[in-house]
């Protein structure tokens, strides 16, 4: 199977998770400014884009990492077995990135993205922050203390809206929550495969954060 990414966008998820399954794929980088190599793959003409060992081509993120989890029968990362009430958080979660993060900073990127617009989708998402911040306050990861897909979409949602400007710095739980996701083998191997240009400069480490997430 081949992943079709482009650099740093939310293909980056599918990319960690293939590093966290360990399994045997290909890559292909796509320009999202030419898109003539990503029309000839799909007429949906985005990423990410998994091409199956049959040719056949599957879109959406969220389905993408669904389908990832349960052909390699590691329903841990989907939060939990067919029908549980975590399995279904997990999807909670999924959608939430899905359709209230990542589709409303997509316009933002655009130069043609201007007041009043702006100013509701920034405002919008904030809010949206302060749901997450709220929720991991007691929590390591948006589903409890295990790793989850829609923790594999969130963090490079929260990358995207570092690199439009968002301040993070002031939801607490959400800078240490990056730590901690960035911190993961399968992240820094997925990351350090696509060269992420825009990966912020973290502040380091203090004695608090690393007592937040148990490794003082
Ligand atoms: N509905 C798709 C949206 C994917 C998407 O917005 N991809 C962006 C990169 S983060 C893209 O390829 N944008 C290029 C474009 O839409 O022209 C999904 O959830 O996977």
């Amino acid at each position: 199977m081949k992943l079709i990414y482009a650099k740093g966008a939310c293909s980056l998820s599918v990319h960690i998770l293939l590093e966290e399954l360990g399994i045997a794929y290909d890559c292909e980088i796509v320009s999202l400014k030419d898109k003539t190599r990503l029309e000839e793959i799909s007429p949906k003409s985005y990423v990410p884009l998994l091409v199956l060992d049959n040719g056949e081509v599957m879109g959406e993120a969220s389905c993408i990492l669904q389908y990832l989890c349960e052909k390699q029968h590691r329903l841990d990362l989907i939060g939990g077995a067919p029908g549980s009430i975590e399995k279904f958080r997990c999807i909670e979660w999924l959608d939430f990135v899905s359709t209230e993060i990542h589709k409303a900073v997509g316009p933002l990127f655009s130069k043609d993205c201007i007041d009043p617009l702006r100013t509701t989708l920034f405002q919008a998402t904030e809010k949206r922050l302060e749901y997450i911040n709220d929720n991991l306050d007691d929590k390591s990861f948006l589903t409890g203390e295990k790793v989850t897909i829609a923790d594999m979409y969130l963090i490079v949602n929260l990358h995207i809206l570092e690199h439009l400007k968002f301040d993070l710095n002031k939801y607490s739980n959400i800078m240490n929550y990056i730590h901690r996701m960035d911190c993961l083998p399968s992240v820094i191997r997925a990351m350090g495969q696509e060269e992420a240009e825009h990966t912020p400069k973290r502040r380091p480490l203090t004695e608090k954060d690393l007592a937040s997430m148990g490794l003082s």
